[in-house]
């Protein structure tokens, strides 16, 4: 998969060098370019940056230097575009495993209070285009967000992950994990300072096991994710399932 970041602080993206997504690139799996959007200004400021039509607080960043960054960038192809904003789509694990099945991604990380609506609305017409959130709340721009969907995106590729069973059994996966989050984990040593590993998990018994785990994350959506156990439609919870 290859990944372009367009930024002005390619500062942040340092982190990619590290861990499962660095050995990926090291690999190949992943081709990640970061570029920095003041390469395409043409004043000797570089500004990306201008004051709001209509007024109000903050800056917008203009869309001349955003649009010769995209053009360069992208050349004849056509990548999926994703804009980071709070303003998005929200991010879930199912954008993210479909993401993964893209071959070419392009992240435009706007700054201040974002990027003038054009540039979305010019790519809008050429590329595919989403804007989309991590969470309910605003961060100073788009580059962590980025950092978190490269993340949950990149892990989800074939052979990134040293064991491919991971994925299917992570918190909100497509299939059984719909709408579920992970229930606790335990290694060794079987008793510390007191606490005891759940027995279950000591007796070999692999069916007993699994409805232990898929009780446990019941539990704990319940407890952590209210608004998530409402949607857990009660025909494909299977016959064991506790009532919730
Ligand atoms: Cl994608 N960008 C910014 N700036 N703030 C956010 C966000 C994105 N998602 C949640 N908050």
């Amino acid at each position: 998969m290859r990944l372009d970041i367009i930024t002005i602080f390619p500062e942040y993206f340092a982190p990619l060098d590290v861990s499962l997504i660095g050995k990926a690139r090291e690999r190949g799996t992943l081709d990640v370019r970061v570029h920095q959007l003041r390469d395409w200004t043409h004043d000797v400021h570089k500004t990306v940056d201008d004051t709001p039509y209509g007024g109000g607080p903050g800056m917008v960043m203009k869309p001349e230097v955003w649009g010769e960054a995209i053009d360069t960038v992208i050349g004849d192809g056509a990548p999926r575009m994703i804009v980071p904003t709070p303003s998005g789509r929200p991010f879930t694990q199912e954008l993210a495993q479909e993401l993964a099945g893209e071959p070419w991604l392009l992240f435009t990380c706007g700054r201040y209070e974002g990027i003038d609506s054009r540039v979305i609305a010019e790519y809008g017409s050429r590329l595919r285009v989403d804007e989309v959130s991590i969470g309910d709340y605003v961060l100073a721009g788009g580059e962590v967000a980025v950092l978190v969907m490269v993340e949950a995106v990149g892990r989800l590729l074939p052979g990134v992950l040293g064991n491919a069973q991971s994925a299917v059994d992570d918190s909100f996966a497509p299939g059984s994990m719909k709408n579920l989050v992970e229930g606790p984990v335990y290694t060794k040593p079987p008793v510390w300072r007191g606490h005891e590993v759940p027995p279950v998990l000591l007796s070999g018994h692999h069916g007993k096991i699994a409805r232990w785990r898929r009780d446990q994350a019941l539990r704990r959506t319940v407890l952590n994710r209210p608004e998530l156990a409402a949607e857990l439609d009660p025909e494909t919870l299977d016959k064991h399932d506790r009532r919730l």
